[in-house]
């Protein structure tokens, strides 16, 4: 049976707007309290989703969440109407209602991680919801992307969903982020590999001294145990703690991998070799085909400001296409580092240049906004068909984001009671249209 991999893109909310909430996340810092445009963003996110289907990719859709987050606020001792809890938040305590207002959960890549059915102990798809424990707007994140996933993967003959991992630091969690998945072909057993930032159990294993290190090695050891993945073919792989120091807050803003080929930065890992070595012993006859970039060619601030490897790495019979952040054109060393990359023979062999600078802005490119899922013909036909991108759902949601998304809107704007009842109406409209059921809290 086929097996084909599929990107989820999360649909960015009604509420994008810039907090500088990412102590850590070099660009979210320095756009803090920047105007956004929360329909240009969407729009931008959409416009990637069609123009992955264009490139031949099968492509689904995850909808944003509730947002602001009412039911957070109140937890944290704001009462009365939904209107006084805005005011009174937006007085006593701005930056939860940032934490609470954020439209963070578009970056899917940190929804999940999933194991594919040719991994897993049981065949089944495992999917862990990702805890997000680092920063609070992400942190309440988790138990609505469960419930969504169930929405979009459902029933437990085909699909096994397992609870976020307990919300604790030692079990940082940011998913598939920090996950990638080698194999020669998408239906063959893969070696899957979790890269994590610290050790929470050897004290004296280095870790980064400016920014947090949000992945463990104990929760990635953790995800790897309840998706029932074989130690002969899982790798754990420690980043290197001084490009976390310099901005790459996850994997995926240092290397990227698809299918047989590895494109990773010389300084992404603590370890490259050892790496390298165990990733190749695990995968056997498959020989894994890795690009290191050098930092004389792309000095680590350049990945960090270009996002040269939150790029997509697409595969076809023609070979692989990096879908890359228009950011990458427009900076010196990566505009030129991509241009002999492809004239160089090697594997990648073209490139596709896309806008979503509104969500780079937050430190966000494009493999943030997608997370993969490897599914079989049967578990592609078990999914809800409504959340798979086609042509009259693109246009659906288009004219969605047109009736329901402002043009623009800064902090002062996330205390507006309008904006709440904005956002609620055009996400009931959503469930109808993803035929998800009723999964938001103003809807129970
Ligand atoms: O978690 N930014 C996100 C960006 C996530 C990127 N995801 C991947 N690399 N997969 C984060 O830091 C900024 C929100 C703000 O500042 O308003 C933010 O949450």
């Amino acid at each position: 049976m086929a097996h084909h991999e599929v990107n989820f893109d999360g649909l960015i909310g009604p509420t994008h707007n810039y907090s500088g909430l990412s102590f850590g996340n070099v660009a979210s810092l320095s756009n803090a309290s920047a105007v956004a445009s929360p329909r240009q963003a969407a729009k931008q996110g959409l416009a990637k989703m069609w123009t992955l289907r264009g490139l031949g990719l099968r492509q689904g859709v995850i909808p944003p969440q509730e947002r602001p987050d009412i039911g957070t606020l109140r937890r944290l001792g704001f009462g009365g109407s939904d209107a006084a809890v805005l005011e009174a938040a937006a007085r006593q305590a701005p930056t939860l209602l940032a934490a609470c207002s954020s439209a963070s959960s578009m970056w899917v890549a940190n929804a999940a991680t999933i194991s594919p059915s040719p991994d897993s102990g049981d065949g089944r798809v495992h999917l862990t919801p990702a805890n997000l424990t680092n920063k609070l707007h992400r942190a309440i994140e988790p138990e609505l992307t469960g419930r969504v996933l169930r929405a979009i993967f459902p029933g437990d003959e085909r699909f096994a969903h397992h609870q976020h991992l307990p919300s604790h630091d030692s079990l940082g969690d940011e998913g598939a982020a920090n996950h990638t998945r080698l194999c020669a072909d998408y239906g063959a057993p893969g070696v899957e590999v979790f890269v994590y930032g610290r050790t929470v159990s050897d004290t004296s294993a280095p870790k980064p001294t400016r920014f947090p290190a949000r992945q463990t090695l104990e929760a990635s050891q953790a995800v790897a145990r309840l998706h029932g993945l074989a130690p002969e073919r899982t790798v754990f792989v420690q980043q290197n703690p001084a490009v976390i120091d310099a901005g790459v807050f996850h994997n995926d803003v240092i290397a990227v991998g698809n299918l047989d080929i590895l494109f990773f930065h010389q300084e992404a890992f603590l370890a490259p070799d050892a790496a390298l070595e165990e990733i190749q012993a695990k995968l056997g006859d498959t020989a894994l085909r890795a690009i290191q970039v050098p930092t004389a060619a792309v000095p680590v601030a350049d990945a960090v400001a270009s996002y040269l490897f939150n790029t997509q790495l697409i595969v076809g019979p023609a070979g692989a296409t990096l879908v890359a952040p228009e950011e990458c054109r427009e900076t010196p060393s990566v505009g030129a580092y991509l241009s002999s990359l492809v004239d160089s023979g090697g594997p990648i062999k073209a490139l596709h240049y896309i806008d979503v600078r509104q969500s780079m802005r937050n430190g966000g490119g494009p493999a943030c906004l997608r997370l993969r899922v490897v599914l079989s013909d049967d578990e592609l036909a078990a999914a809800n068909q409504r959340c798979l991108l086609s042509e009259p759902l693109y246009r659906q949601l288009e004219a969605w984001i047109d009736r329901h998304y402002r043009d623009r809107l800064s902090f002062d704007d996330l205390r507006d009671p309008q904006l709440l009842t904005e956002s609620r109406t055009a996400l009931d409209e959503l469930t109808t249209l993803l035929n998800l059921g009723p999964v938001y809290p103003f809807q129970r």
